[in-house]
């Protein structure tokens, strides 16, 4: 079952495509180096910080958690958006339960195998359409797309989903990501233009 998320857009502002945003037919790869190399043997997803008990799952546990598949948008700082991509993969919530965020937890930061951060408050990730996705359509998740895995964040600009992602950090206060420590938005709600921070 695909659940249509497509509608969030409802909580920000009055229309779909949000302002200065052009729609896209394609689904363009947009990284800030090569896409990394993972082994599945040894890949493993690891949960750390402000928990209650750190996680480090291989990839054949991921692949057992619990799984949703979303039909979502997808907009990109740069100005292109897709529109109602299907992702399919384990809700951020599913990892904090697993977790058990600690109550001094306030914010994240998502980690990637080729160096990449980004960081979001802790209440815009406990939200049902952040997933770690590793499938798209139906298939696998490609490798320049993310994959073994990346996080979907519909909700903001792009660049705070992680492709290839394989931790995360619960912070007791906000720490700065890899574009966010060059000039973007800590928040990136599309539908305020929060391109800069
Ligand atoms: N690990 C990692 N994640 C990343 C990036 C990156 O360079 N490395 N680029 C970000 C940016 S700026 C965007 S717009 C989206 C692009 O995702 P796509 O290549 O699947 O379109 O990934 C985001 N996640
Ligand atoms: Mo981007």
């Amino acid at each position: 079952m695909v659940e249509d998320v497509t509608d969030l857009y409802r909580e920000f502002g009055d229309e779909r495509l949000p302002p200065g945003q052009r729609e896209s037919s394609e689904f363009p790869v947009l990284s800030k180096g090569g896409t990394p190399s993972w082994d599945r043997e040894t890949w493993s997803f690891d949960v750390w910080g402000a928990v209650e008990e750190e996680l480090s799952l291989s990839y054949e546990e991921f692949r057992d958690l619990p799984a949703t598949t979303q039909r979502q948008d997808f907009h990109c700082v740069t100005g292109w958006s897709g529109l109602g991509f299907e992702f399919t993969g384990v809700p951020f919530t599913e990892i904090a339960d697993l977790a058990g965020v600690r109550s001094d937890a306030v914010h994240v930061m998502f980690h990637a195998l080729d160096g990449y951060t980004t960081d979001l408050p802790l209440s815009d990730c406990l939200r049902e359409e952040v997933l770690f996705a590793y499938g798209y359509d139906g298939e696998d998740l490609p490798e320049p797309h993310g994959g073994p895995l990346r996080v979907v964040t519909p909700h903001k600009y792009a660049y705070k989903g992680a492709k290839w992602v394989d931790g995360v950090e619960f912070l007791t206060e906000p720490e700065a990501g890899y574009w966010e420590q060059r000039g973007y938005s800590q928040t990136a709600n599309p539908w305020n233009e929060e391109r800069y921070g």
